[in-house]
């Protein structure tokens, strides 16, 4: 048996695959079969001549059966995947019920949601898969070629990382527990440990508002580093994300096109990256006529804007206090702003990764944990960290569908994702 990724690399000659029937149609004697089996699509022809009047209920075959096919697989230019198979042998190995609920009929998103369980049998959600199947495995990749390890936070936690109107708070046994927005405070303990570490994994937000680009539950890779500052960081960062655009560029041009997505727009993806603080991007909002005044977030519209002035990812430096979470390190020649940093992704799409020195002196941290309105008591293993040991230490948070809906060119964030968790949608 072969798979159809075999035969579309170049194994011509006798096969024999075994796949779901995606689509079929048939004209003039000759019946099309398209058949998908996990590592590829393939069209496979079924001939009058081979299987005479046993075609008439071949044909009859309903979509997303389990078919075996054998036949001789040959380069063809007109056939949709530049391959097919003309079949000598069929055999059906399951049969699927007659009305596949999302065949053929143009629905609508909140119908293929609620079939989503079937939607992802979808071409596109096959190329989209790959993707972040393959930006997964060169990210792993590049950690472990720089030194990183992986380290494992839980999901269970008892504080906010990322402040309390996104936490997700639930019934642990009789007292009261939340799903985490992030590994980064564990991840500081673990510095002292394991030095240089990373992780890739879901984080939860509460998200009361629906945009393209929240989910309630993504995945975050994460990575927190000792005796590293702002400009270390940055440059890790940018490493980083030049790693993968460009191999994903290289490795998945085809997948890409296929998308909408030119792997030429990514090749342009190169270390060091453009950067801006956050008082120039205030400055260039306002003279685009936004009205935003200094201190206030941006938020998904501005960063648009901004994002539609570059063609590669972007830095934005040194946000003011009181819009980062209580561990950004203040800056100590200018008290007002963090050593915060986020990149933002070109064409509009804005915030992929957040990140930034984190505070490493105990009476400022605790300081900052009260004026946020915080308990100190549940951060009192955190505090300890500063106690025993303060290092300089910087980390960040990449949104992987963040970043996947702007490799792929998405339109929404929920495509990123096999089954997205939305304001709106925990099924199935
Ligand atoms: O809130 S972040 O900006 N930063 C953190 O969570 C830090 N604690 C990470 C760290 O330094 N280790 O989130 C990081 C990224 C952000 O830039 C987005 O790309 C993504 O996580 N993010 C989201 N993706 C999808 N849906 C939602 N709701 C979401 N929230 C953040």
């Amino acid at each position: 048996m072969q798979t159809i990724e075999e035969i579309l690399k170049g194994k011509e000659g006798k096969v024999k695959i075994k796949g779901w029937l995606y689509h079929k149609r048939s004209s003039g004697g000759v019946v099309f079969f398209i058949v998908r089996d996990g590592t590829g699509f393939i069209q496979c022809t079924l001939r009058k001549e081979v299987f005479g009047d046993k075609l008439k209920e071949i044909e009859k075959t309903p979509v997303e059966s389990v078919v075996e096919i054998e036949g001789e697989a040959k380069k063809d230019e007109r056939s949709p995947f530049g391959y097919e198979v003309r079949a000598t042998d069929f055999k059906i190995i399951t049969k699927a019920q007659e009305g596949y609920p999302i065949a053929k009929k143009k629905h609508g998103p909140a119908f293929l949601l609620d079939h989503r369980h079937l939607t992802i049998r979808e071409r596109k959600y096959f190329l989209i898969f790959q993707i972040r199947d393959a930006v997964l495995r060169y990210a792993r990749e590049w950690f472990i070629q720089n030194g990183f390890k992986e380290f494992h936070s839980p999901i269970f936690v008892s504080g906010a990382c990322e402040g309390g109107s996104t936490l997700f708070e639930l019934k642990y046994f009789d007292r009261k527990a939340y799903l985490t927005q992030s590994w980064q405070l564990y991840a500081e303990a673990g510095i002292a440990s394991l030095g240089k570490i990373y992780t890739i994994a879901p984080s939860f937000r509460a998200e009361k508002s629906r945009t393209r680009r929240h989910l309630t539950e993504y995945w975050h890779l994460e990575a927190e580093m000792p005796f590293c500052d702002l400009e270390c960081l940055m440059k890790t960062i940018e490493r980083l994300i030049s790693y993968m655009t460009q191999k994903v560029a290289k490795e998945k041009a085809k997948e890409l096109k296929e998308l909408g997505r030119d792997p030429k727009d990514l090749l342009k993806v190169k270390s060091p990256f453009p950067r801006i603080t956050y008082s120039q991007a205030i400055e260039i909002l306002q003279k685009e006529g936004v009205q935003i005044k200094w201190g206030e977030d941006l938020g998904a519209d501005e960063e648009r804007v901004l994002a539609s002035k570059f063609d590669v990812p972007f830095f934005v430096m040194y946000y003011p206090k009181g819009i980062k979470a209580f561990y950004h390190k203040v800056k100590r020649d200018e008290p007002n702003v963090t050593l915060s940093v986020d990149l933002l992704a070109p064409e509009g799409y804005g915030e992929i990764v957040g990140a930034g020195e984190r505070e490493d002196d105990y009476e400022i941290l605790l300081k900052r944990i009260k004026e946020e309105g915080l308990n100190p008591k549940d951060y009192e293993w955190y505090l300890d960290l500063r106690r025993y040991g303060s290092v300089q230490h910087s980390g960040f948070g990449l949104g992987v569908e963040r970043y996947i809906m702007w490799i792929c060119k998405l339109e929404h964030i929920r495509d990123a994702i096999p089954f997205p968790r939305l304001i709106n949608r925990v099924y199935p």
